[in-house]
């Protein structure tokens, strides 16, 4: 049995950070995915921070909330091994940070171009992993938990603009790194600076090994909010990463559910 357990939602970024980190690793894990809403009640409950977001790890030592403090977890117990080496560790962190930043504005822009668009495909994201209750809750909630998610993540037409400035400024500095023909953003192997990159922009990128982000209807219904991104070199980069380093899912895979 396994001793970690990574509760995540599918289509979360900050999470695929960590399930890619945990595969890297070889880790001996079990996902268990919640959906929108059933998900508080278990990240303040395992968190203990008084916050509701996901990743959460449980290890046997206890739980462990936020992407980069499960990071620094998995580095503590010795299990990060060249992910985060010693010598490149705070250029590592740092990448780590710069993309940590944007992972917020880049749901705001996806939530933005699609909210009243395609919110059929959204109910269906957000109902995958849901039992048939929960599924109930979220169509007939839709309406209030879109509004509480355009009030918490400030999704307005400004917002959204902001959101794009800013994701636009960290793919700038992406394609400066790149310039030089370089494959990884710090010394020669992939390092959990890549991992974070690709991960958080991996919503934008639509990787086709990713289980949400790779199906067609994904990039159907984000379709405005993709748009200006294709075809940028830095897009290439994650696709390249995810085809060099994240295996190949058969059509229509989801891992195991909780
Ligand atoms: N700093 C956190 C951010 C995680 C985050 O924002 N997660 C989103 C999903 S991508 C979330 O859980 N949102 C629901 C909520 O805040 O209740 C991390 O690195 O884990």
């Amino acid at each position: 049995m396994s001793t970690l357990t990574l509760y995540t939602f599918a289509m979360s970024h900050y999470s695929e950070k960590i399930r890619w980190t945990l595969d890297a690793i070889g880790a001996d894990y079990r996902e268990a995915f919640l959906s929108p809403v059933f998900h508080i009640g278990p990240a303040l409950g395992l968190g203990r921070r008084g916050r509701t977001t996901l990743p959460v790890l449980r290890t046997p030592e206890g739980a462990v909330q936020d992407s980069t403090r499960i990071l620094l977890w998995l580095e503590h117990e010795g299990l990060l091994g060249p992910l985060l080496p010693s010598a490149q560790r705070e250029r590592v962190l740092a990448v780590e940070d710069r993309f940590d930043a944007i992972g917020k504005d880049v749901a705001r822009l996806l939530y933005a171009a699609s909210f009243g668009v395609a919110d059929d495909h959204i109910v269906k994201l957000w109902t995958d992993h849901a039992t048939p209750l929960q599924s109930r809750v979220i169509r007939g909630g839709y309406p209030l938990i879109r509004w509480a998610f355009r009030r918490k993540l400030g999704i307005t037409a400004s917002g959204a603009r902001r959101a794009q400035q800013r994701i636009a400024r960290v793919v700038d500095w992406l394609e400066a790194q790149l310039k030089d023909g370089r494959t990884y953003l710090v010394g020669d192997h992939l390092t959990v600076a890549d991992i974070t990159a690709a991960s958080l922009l991996a919503p934008l990128a639509c990787p086709p090994q990713h289980a949400v982000y790779g199906e067609p209807a994904y990039r159907q219904g984000m379709a405005a909010a993709l748009a200006p991104w294709a075809g940028r070199p830095a897009m290439k980069w994650v696709l390249d990463l995810y085809e060099a380093h994240r295996g190949t899912l058969p059509a229509g895979a989801v891992r195991q559910a909780a």
